[in-house]
């Protein structure tokens, strides 16, 4: 819980980075069904989600469906088809899902030629042993079910490797997709968390991770605890940015974690991303990370360590693209 004594060393901490004042758990009205995504293109994924969801649909179903929508739009360079390759010219996914109801997930890292690894996690989930399958070894498992193979790699994320490749300089910063396309309206990672109509909890989460990586980083989102995580008793979270920030302090986890001892969900994504910052503030001021989540009440909320991430909101109430607080002014 969170205690005078805590509640004094965060107001202390936070006032001495400049971290403004949020005003937690801000009276959002509770709901359900309810589905939320990162960032505004989750507008788009969010209304192929509901239509599984007001048909009182599986959330897992959902939820899949939902993050189709950008894994399949070529528009997007920061996720599924299109995506931005990484420095030899790869293009590699990430992805996973999660049911809360008992804990099932399945995940896909470092996937090439397949242009939904949503539904490979999934499948990875539903009919394997296991949790995880990653390169060849996931890509043989998803030709072996039916997948096909497609070139990812479309014209103009082609020749936006070819025009970074001049320099080869990386330098991930804030917002990090805009800096490479240029494009306003590309994002990052989308990261969807819903509740269903009987109450459970569950969510997906797809990219095709950092542009210009090394081959073969992976990065959070397909980790089940680090980009997204759902427990049915307590609620989800998923996250946007700097994986190997969200890694380090495996922060989907922390956040439900933290819900779990009675923060909101604004609250606690606020503390998992103080968390990051303070162990380095001084990286913190270079990168971003967005935290999104949503308890069983339906409540839901969002923190990001900079200006500029925002989240989709679909339910019976509203459809809304919402701006989330942020702990630095950079
Ligand atoms: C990653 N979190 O691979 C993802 C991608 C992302 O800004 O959100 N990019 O680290």
């Amino acid at each position: 819980m969170l205690d005078r004594r805590n509640f004094i060393r965060i107001s202390s901490f936070t006032s001495l980075l400049g971290i403004t004042k949020a005003t937690a758990g801000a009276g959002i009205p509770a709901t359900k069904p309810i589905v939320i995504s990162t960032w505004d293109f989750g507008k788009a994924a969010n209304a192929e989600a509901w239509k599984i969801l007001n048909a009182g649909g599986k959330v897992v179903d959902a939820v899949e469906a939902g993050v189709k929508i950008p894994e399949a739009d070529e528009s997007n360079q920061s996720v599924g088809y299109g995506g931005l390759p990484d420095r030899d010219g790869r293009v590699t996914l990430d992805a996973c899902i999660m049911d809360g109801a008992n804990l099932a997930c399945g995940s896909v890292a470092c996937l090439e030629h397949i242009v939904h690894p949503i539904s490979v996690a999934k499948l990875v989930m539903q009919t394997t042993p296991h949790v995880m399958l990653v390169g060849d070894g996931a890509l043989q498992f998803a030709l072996a079910n039916g997948f096909t193979k497609t070139n990812l790699l479309t014209p103009k994320s082609e020749k936006d490797w070819k025009e970074w490749l001049k320099k080869a300089e990386y330098k991930p910063v804030i917002n990090i997709e805009k800096q490479f396309t240029g494009d306003k309206n590309n994002h990052d990672t989308i990261g969807m968390i819903a509740i269903d109509a009987t109450g459970n909890i569950g969510g997906a989460c797809t990219t095709s991770g950092l542009a210009y990586k090394m081959h073969g980083r992976v990065g959070d989102s397909p980790i089940i605890g680090a980009g997204l995580y759902a427990d049915s008793e307590v609620g989800a979270a998923t996250s946007t940015g700097m994986g190997e920030e969200v890694i380090r302090t495996c922060g989907s986890h922390t956040v439900v974690e933290l819900m779990r001892q009675g923060y909101s969900p604004e609250q606690a994504c606020k503390k998992a991303v103080e968390r990051i910052i303070k162990r380095n503030p001084e990286r913190a001021k270079t990168l971003q990370v967005g935290f999104l989540a949503l308890n069983k009440k339906g409540e839901f909320g969002a923190y990001a360590i900079h200006k500029g991430f925002n989240y989709a909101v679909k339910s019976n109430k509203e459809e809304k693209i919402y701006e989330s607080k942020y702990a630095l002014n950079s």
